[in-house]
């Protein structure tokens, strides 16, 4: 009677051993070749897993900067109006991380020699994996244009650079730029995919994910 009370205590042990064995196993989950193991937000977000982008070339998501230059149209016609109601040129930034990016004292600029052109205005947040469209028509002094961001400069159709600049202790660090050549009116250039591709001729979506024409 002891022995078999024995016996059926240390199977109950077994068992439970065994189970908590693979509730740590299946907690701790299959990991994506190159992912960061001591990323928290990686296990906290499922959407991480699911997330084309991550499991296609997760290296550039750790590499590069978080927000790069995706979109932008140097002679906007008819395509889409700022919340003025103007046609100006646009840029559109993507924020290619899982987290929010502060994007104050960063710059955009059409200048190599003074990258620091156009400062966002303090606490502009770009949202996890999300976009923000810049509106480029030298309407940053322009009392009427309170909603929206506008720069103080605009794009020539004839090509010319976008710079995308932060700065820290070692001075201006260039994040991203964009050489573009003379563009057509109302077509949008633009990365594809979203934040890793080549900058090409797109269908236009500010503040949108980028699609082919
Ligand atoms: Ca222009
Ligand atoms: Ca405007
Ligand atoms: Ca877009």
């Amino acid at each position: 009677m002891l022995k078999s009370r024995i016996l059926l205590i240390a199977i109950l042990i077994s068992c439970l051993t065994f189970v908590s064995c693979e509730r740590a196993q299946q907690m701790a989950g299959p990991m994506a070749p190159g992912e960061d193991t001591m990323d928290p937000t990686d296990m906290t977000d499922p959407t991480d897993m699911t997330d084309p982008t991550d499991m296609t070339d997760p290296t550039d998501m750790t590499t590069g900067p978080s927000v790069v230059i995706n979109e932008l149209m140097a002679d906007n016609d008819n395509t889409i109006a700022d919340p003025q109601g103007d046609y100006d040129d646009w840029l559109e930034l993507y924020n290619r991380t899982d987290s929010a990016v502060l994007l104050t004292g960063m710059y955009l600029s059409d200048k190599e020699d003074n990258p620091t052109k156009w400062a966002f205005p303090e606490n502009t947040q770009i949202p996890a994996n999300g976009y923000l469209v810049v509106w480029l028509d030298e309407d940053h002094d322009d009392e009427e244009a309170t909603e929206g961001l506008h720069a103080n400069f605009k794009l020539s159709k004839g090509g010319e650079v976008a710079l995308f600049v932060d700065t820290d202790a070692n001075g201006n660090q260039v994040l991203d730029s964009i050489t573009f050549g003379e563009q057509e009116t109302d077509v949008a250039f633009g990365r594809l995919p979203d934040g890793t591709g080549d900058f090409q001729v797109v269908a236009a979506t500010p503040g949108a994910q980028n699609m082919a024409r």
